[in-house]
């Protein structure tokens, strides 16, 4: 049998993907507290009125003209102060909204704007009723999203549901006003018989406002929450009782704020939860100056710091998590740990093991800056919540009213697994050979306590997330993990370093090598920059792309630049090690202040690779929990 060409075949159902797609979205939208959806007519937009035809929860108001309709819609939105849903097909439709939108942006009127488009292919093109309808309303609206054409999955659908609920709460937010969401859609766009689980009649009898028959739903596998509106910016009543029992607090990348770590670790103590402590936290090492040298090991009196009254006793565990990443790699530990509830403070974690052991669990995200870090959308799910809420008074809200923990042994059960895991880790890299792995070990005892590190993307952060653990001394870890590229890296750690903060650099070769011109800027660094030589991109070693044809060429990309004559060139001291005691000895150099030090630190990536692996397997294989 031929196989199917992918660039002919035909996706029978795409009618009814695009339904589904729409759904996602309108379910989004009414939990986040749209009641009404004011149409015109047109072609492009049909997914949508199919989708909005089977919610009855929605009225439905058909205005020929779009200037009107979004006038009426204004209106509306004024009068009944809830967010109000326009719709358009594509081409000048939209454009109509203008004078609207406009009025909108100034009274603060949250305005939906879906503006129905044709998809990326036909942009360009010739196709008849299409232009770019990106940012069509540029600052007029408080922000504006574009998911793309719709695709058949779940994970992707519950994306459009949080994307509903959020752009519904930004309407409302701090500074009401409109938000535009532009849908491509592909045809067909009618489905061709009734699509999967659905009754052949289903969503025929609907006209305006009319309340359509409840009807079993085939097409919610992905669940709205019910509540409106997403952003609460007041304790919502009954919290306490949902942070009950076995749950989490993971502390993400920019949370850094004088007193939060003092009160998040005493709301853990009184929920009973462990803290997992991304390593650019100020959790992690706790860097708030405040708590001076010591703290890590005296957690009740961390717990007691500007609080009046401390929660934990003397010897009381510690709730911090550092070997979190491990731990989610052996079966059972994840299983035993795997908590009810979740709550975050700053942006999403870091790695990818762990996002992809918490999707599914209800989150209650903490977040101030309205940065939305969910990238596995569990806003969505039935229980999740959405604080706009300052992170210290919540926690000490908390921590003063707390509910009962409902299982005194699960703190002890994560404080067990993290020691135990301390201690493989330690006992493994006694006998492993020289990589990456001892290296992170010695800059954690060697940094003097209150200084930087800037970790560089690729497999810089993510080993020293593995291996860094904590030590009692601050040190404040840096990364620009807000885009994770490998540019601009010297020139960030020369920036660092400006500000007074004495910060070492731990960057890839072609991270290194990206930032060229950041080498004019690296002869007054007061502490070295770490340059780990190991022949290339080795994070693609790790990743599917591994032994493709032209994997060296294409994605590793090695390179063969004479380091030692490039640091001479720019008047730099170059040191290459490739042995723990010359290691040792340079970054003992360097830390004692010799200015301009690049170490080139040679390391044989197949070792390396074959060092973490091997500690992987042997992760999974150990009780932790014993
Ligand atoms: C500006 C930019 N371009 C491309 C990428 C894609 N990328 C991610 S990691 C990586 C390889 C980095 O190699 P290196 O700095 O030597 O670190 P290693 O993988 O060896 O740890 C590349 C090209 C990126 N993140 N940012």
């Amino acid at each position: 049998m031929a196989a199917p060409d992918p660039l002919t075949e035909d996706t029978p159902d795409r009618a009814c993907v695009n339904l589904r797609w729409a759904l996602a979205l309108l379910d989004g939208l009414i939990a986040g507290g749209v009641e009404h959806l004011v149409l015109s007519p047109g072609s492009r937009s049909t997914p949508v009125v199919l989708a909005a035809q089977r919610r009855p929860a929605l009225m439905l108001t058909p205005i020929l003209d779009e200037r009107s309709a979004a006038f009426f819609a204004l209106g509306l939105a004024r009068a009944s102060g809830r967010p109000v849903a326009l719709l358009a097909t594509s081409g000048s439709g939209p454009a109509h909204w203008y004078p609207a939108v406009m009025e909108a942006n100034e009274a603060g009127l949250p305005l939906i704007l879906l503006s129905a488009d044709r998809p990326p292919e036909l942009r360009g093109w010739g196709a008849n009723q299409t232009t770019d309808q990106t940012r069509l309303f540029g600052v007029q609206v408080r922000d504006f999203f574009d998911p793309g054409a719709p695709v058949d999955d779940p994970g992707v659908r519950r994306a459009l549901v949080a994307l509903g609920h959020r752009v519904a709460a930004l309407g409302q937010g701090r500074r009401p006003g409109p938000v535009h969401v532009n849908l491509p859609f592909r045809e067909p766009l009618v489905p061709r018989a009734a699509c999967e689980g659905e009754a052949a009649s289903d969503g025929e009898n609907v006209s305006d406002g009319e309340k359509a028959p409840e009807a079993k739903d085939p097409y919610h596998d992905v669940h709205a929450s019910p509540r409106p509106p997403a952003i609460l910016s007041r304790l919502p009543k009954g919290l306490q009782e949902r942070l009950r029992g076995r749950g989490l607090i993971y502390c993400g990348p920019d949370n850094s704020r004088p007193g939060f770590p003092a009160a998040v670790l005493r709301c853990a103590a009184a929920l009973g939860v462990p803290v997992l402590a991304d390593p650019l936290s100020e959790l992690r090492f706790l860097s708030d100056p405040r708590f001076g040298q010591g703290t890590r090991t005296d957690f009740a009196q961390v717990a007691t710091t500007n609080s009046g009254q401390g929660v934990a006793s003397a010897g009381s565990p510690s709730p911090l998590i550092t070997r979190y990443k491990s731990l989610v790699r052996n079966p059972a530990a994840a299983r035993a740990l795997r908590p009810d509830w979740v709550l975050r403070f700053g942006r999403a974690p870091i790695s990818r093991t762990v996002l992809e052991w918490l999707p599914g669990i209800p989150l209650i995200l903490v977040d101030p800056a309205e940065r939305w870090s969910d990238p596995a959308h569990d806003l969505a799910l039935p229980d999740s919540l959405h604080l706009d809420l300052d992170p210290i008074t919540l926690c000490m809200t908390l921590a003063t009213s707390p509910p009962t923990p409902a299982d005194p042994d699960w703190l002890a059960l994560w404080t067990r697994a993290e020691a135990c895991l301390a201690s493989l880790a330690t006992n493994y890299l006694a006998q492993a050979p020289w990589c990456e792995a001892h290296l992170i070990a010695d800059l954690v005892s060697q940094i003097p306590a209150g200084e930087g590190l800037l970790c560089a993307n690729s497999l810089p952060i993510r080993q020293f997330e593995t291996w860094a653990g904590t030590r009692n001394a601050p040190l404040t870890v840096f990364g620009n993990r807000g885009l994770s590229g490998i540019d601009g890296q010297l020139s960030t750690l020369a920036g660092h370093n400006a500000a007074g903060l004495p910060t070492t650099g731990l960057l890839g070769d072609l991270s290194f090598l990206h930032d060229l011109s950041g080498l004019l800027l690296a002869r007054e660094l007061p502490r070295p920059c770490i340059l780990v030589n190991n022949g290339g991109g080795r994070i693609f070693d790790y990743l599917p792309q591994h032994g493709l044809p032209g994997f060296e060429r294409l994605w590793r990309t090695p390179q063969t630049v004479d380091l030692a004559n490039l640091c001479q060139a720019f008047g730099l001291k170059h040191r290459r090690v490739s042995d723990a005691s010359a290691w040792r000895a340079a970054l003992a150099a360097g830390l004692a202040g010799e200015r301009g030090l690049i170490i080139e630190v040679m390391i044989d990536a197949y070792q390396s690779q074959k060092v973490h692996l091997q500690f992987r397997r042997r992760v999974a294989e150990t009780d932790l929990l014993g």
